[in-house]
């Protein structure tokens, strides 16, 4: 077995090469984006990925390959009949294989998405937790559970997300999350840091890891038990990074010539190294764990317990290709020379590259067969759905004469928590220390925080009064998380992948300040790209959280959502939208609609993540009752709250927690001028979204498709201004006059706030009813409008 093994992994080293010199070599006259960066960073992992992927791996357990190590991956499923051909030859190429295996690009499997280093290896450590969370409410078998691994470059640990991570994992007891890093000691741009080793290791051992060095492969220690042995290891442990690799690229002579140089010739250790020729000198001296697959195996093989592990595996970066050690070898590439001598050790004849069994000495049915019985794949696919969970058909509307969104938001889920149904039982809530200031204790107090153990709650044992009761089981639905946002997107990410990692759906809510959606952006980002579902709650916001200043208050994250995909945003102004539009989240995130193209234009069928914006300004509620066509606007991204008649002349935009600011305005303004048009706009994302769905959907040849937006508009007269106005940046809304061509004046937020009042901040930037006045009068022709002067 292990003998086949070791002829597996020579094959995915040839495939991996193979695939990333076709693509840049044989087809880069073709639109085929050459850029090297793969071959030598695969061949690092080559061997950990073989022994894993054949001889470790149980169907139960996912893995986050770092992101250069993409072509191995894809060799080792091309190998499993699982990727084709035509993908691996369109490598880096439109429609074949991704540069970083992709869950959501790739076809065959990928657990976990990776290419912003340091997020994949933090969702290993969510995505056992999710697990967790799982079996202790018996959705998941608990006497099933997998393993998470990732395989993290030895330069990625600078990203700091790890290390919140790591944090965050001890205190909730992390388990089955295995990291093994790829210690070949060079990054991107060259030989990396000395002496990183034990750094890692106290670091992964304070948090409770258990750390598992692989330094040295059999052949190594087998030459260190020999006379000479120990003084040779000395060596080897002593060398500098720098000089390893420069002897491991020059080769046995190099290897001979510089030991000779620091050691004694004549000594034991002397007489040792010449007991080796020159090619045998330099496989010995390459025999570093991460490249010895019996180590590998017995060592993964060893682990019996469900504590975390980090395994440091030294290794050398394009091991076994001419590139091995080369400082520049990140985007190194073979020439064409190279890649025919590479060609004949591996006994590949030409023309035969992509034979499955070419070249190799076991015969054909052997290899089959032990494809055949390879644990990992046992099962098949491991890419779960999970059936819906039907969401209320309505929600009770929280009443009061004023409220902001944000407490809105807390009661209803307030209300879910008393509820005793599935859909209630499947929601989990998480924050980033900011649980109670975004209005979640309340649910908290009903339904618990999440712990694998039970936890007791001194202050009630002692009977000292507090508002918050937070008892802590496995029952508990709320994962409290430290001040880290990156952790609570990725946590979002695994939560929000549950139905398709572990079959059984959750509904994840997560809260935080909404300007501190820029500090996880890129993990948010990562979250959606994987197609995570989950509703992000971001309140308070904008400049109406006036005494807090400009370091709490947010401008561009309305851009943000809409520039976001897979994230549909809303910034409700009042709580019955707020409602509906929760209601509708709950369905949304669930929605499975999969081809992109077969879908109707505006790909509402596929479903996705959701984005509330909200406040903290209690405003004035309307006294309505929402029939089912101004439910659907106010998911489509906005309504008329008082329509243009056919003399109108004004009509303002808003979106948010300024729309009192509007109402009055229009109130000022129809003094003077009897037809003005106010648009409540709770989506610009969802209205700029489907304008250009529609706009593609008529360049295809669909001259009926029009979207809400064009609709709306169509019934204001051409001569109209538009207003805009948000709590937030102006180009939000500024879009709305190219729909048809309306003048536009756009009020918003461009500069870092300030602390004061709502309303001295409002006229300070410029939001007040007197700017939406002086704005208007800027669009409206012929006569002035009156009453300006009167306002300030
Ligand atoms: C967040 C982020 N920053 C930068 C990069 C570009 N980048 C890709 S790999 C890499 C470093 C590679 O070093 P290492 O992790 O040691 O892997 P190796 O190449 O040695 O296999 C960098 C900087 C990236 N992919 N993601
Ligand atoms: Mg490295």
């Amino acid at each position: 077995m292990r003998d086949i093994l070791k002829e597996l992994e020579r094959k995915i080293l040839w495939l991996s090469a193979w695939t990333i010199h076709n693509a840049n070599h044989l087809r880069a006259e073709e639109d085929v984006v050459k850029v090297g960066g793969h071959q030598a960073s695969s061949a690092s992992m080559n061997a950990i990925l073989t022994a894993l992927y054949f001889a470790v791996l149980k169907p139960e357990d996912r893995v986050a390959v770092k992101p250069h190590a993409s072509p191995v991956f894809h060799a080792i499923q091309y190998l499993m009949g699982l990727q084709t051909r035509e993908k691996l030859e369109a490598f880096r190429a439109f429609g074949g294989v991704q540069s970083y295996p992709s869950r959501t690009k790739d076809i065959d499997d990928v657990d976990i998405s990776t290419g912003s280093v340091g997020l994949g290896v933090a969702m290993t450590a969510f995505a056992s937790l999710t697990q967790d969370y799982l079996a202790a409410k018996n959705f998941i078998d608990a006497d099933k559970l997998g393993r998470f691994i990732a395989l993290v470059g030895d330069a990625e640990m600078d990203e700091g997300n790890i290390f919140e991570c790591l944090l965050e994992g001890y205190k909730h007891s992390l388990r089955n999350t295995w990291w093994i890093i790829d210690y070949n000691r060079q990054s991107l741009d060259g030989v990396i840091h000395e002496g990183l080793k034990p750094k890692f290791e106290s670091v992964f051992r304070a948090c409770g890891w258990d750390v598992v060095t692989l330094k040295y492969g059999r052949m190594m220690e087998a030459a260190f038990a020999r006379p000479g042995g120990e003084q040779l290891r000395d060596w080897i442990d002593n060398a500098p990074n720098d000089l390893y690799s420069a002897l491991t690229f020059q080769g046995g002579k190099a290897w001979r010539a510089r030991l000779h140089a620091d050691l004694d010739r004549q000594s034991p250790v002397g007489r040792l190294i010449d007991s080796y020729d020159d090619e045998q000198l330099s496989a010995l001296m390459c025999n570093l764990g991460g490249h010895d697959i019996d180590l590998l195996v017995d060592t993964f093989n060893s682990i019996d317990h469900d504590r975390p592990v980090c395994f440091i595996a030294y290794t050398i970066k394009g091991m076994g290709l001419p590139l091995a050690g080369h400082k520049d070898n990140h985007s190194g590439l073979m020439t064409p020379k190279q890649m025919e001598e590479f060609r004949a050790n591996m006994k590949v004849r030409e023309g035969h590259e992509w034979d499955l069994f070419e070249g190799l000495e076991h015969s054909e049915a052997e290899l089959k067969a032990f494809l055949a019985d390879v644990p990992f794949y046992a099962k098949g696919r491991r890419r779960f759905a999970a059936a819906y969970v039907e969401p209320p058909k309505t929600l009770p509307l929280p009443t009061a004469e004023e409220m902001s969104t944000q407490e809105g938001f807390g009661r209803i889920l307030f209300d879910l928590a008393r509820e005793q149904t599935e859909f209630a039982s499947r929601i989990v809530t998480t924050s980033p220390d900011v649980t109670v200031s975004t209005n979640m204790g309340g649910w908290v107090n009903r339904r618990g925080v999440f712990d694998r153990s039970e936890g007791a709650d001194r202050f009630k044992e002692e009977k000292i009064a507090s508002t918050y009761r937070w008892t802590q089981g496995p029952s508990g639905q709320h994962l409290e998380l430290g001040i880290a946002e990156n952790n609570l997107f990725i946590a979002l990410a695994a939560l929000g992948l549950s139905h398709s990692l572990f079959g059984q759906r959750l509904i994840p809510i997560g809260t935080l300040y909404d300007p501190f959606i820029a500090r996880g952006l890129d993990a948010l980002n990562y979250a959606c790209y994987q197609n995570a579902r989950f509703i992000l709650v971001a309140t308070p916001s904008g400049i109406t959280l006036a005494p807090e200043g400009g370091a709490h208050q947010s401008i561009g994250t309305p851009l943000i959502g809409m520039a976001q995909d897979g994230l549909a945003s809303f910034e409700p102004a009042f709580v019955d939208e707020l409602t509906e539009i929760m209601r509708w989240s709950f369905d949304y995130v669930q929605r499975t609609g999969k081809d992109e193209k077969s879908a109707g234009w505006l790909r509402d069928e596929t479903g996705g993540s959701v984005y509330l914006r909200l406040s903290t300004m209690p405003l004035e509620q309307p006294k309505r009752v929402l029939d089912s066509a101004l439910k659907q606007h106010i998911i489509d991204g906005a309504y008329w709250l008082r329509p243009p008649g056919p003399n109108c002349e004004i009509c303002i935009a808003y979106q948010g927690v300024v729309a009192p600011e509007a109402i009055k305005a229009a109130g000022f303004l129809a003094e003077d001028r009897n037809d003005v048009a106010v648009l409540a706009v709770t989506s610009a994302d969802r209205l700029n979204a489907g304008w250009q769905a529609a706009s593609r959907a008529r360049r295809a040849g669909d001259r009926s498709a029009q979207s809400h937006i064009e609709s709306l508009l169509a019934d204001l007269p051409a001569f109209s201004g538009i207003v805009t106005v948000i709590d937030g940046h102006p180009a939000t809304l500024s879009w709305l006059g190219g729909v048809h061509g309306h003048r536009v004046a756009s009020l918003g937020v461009e500069h870092f706030g300030q602390s004061g009042r709502i309303a001295q901040l409002y006229e300070y930037y410029g939001l007040d009813a007197a700017a939406i006045l002086h704005a208007a009068g800027s669009l409206v022709q012929g006569r002035p409008i009156r009453y300006l002067r009167a306002i300030r």
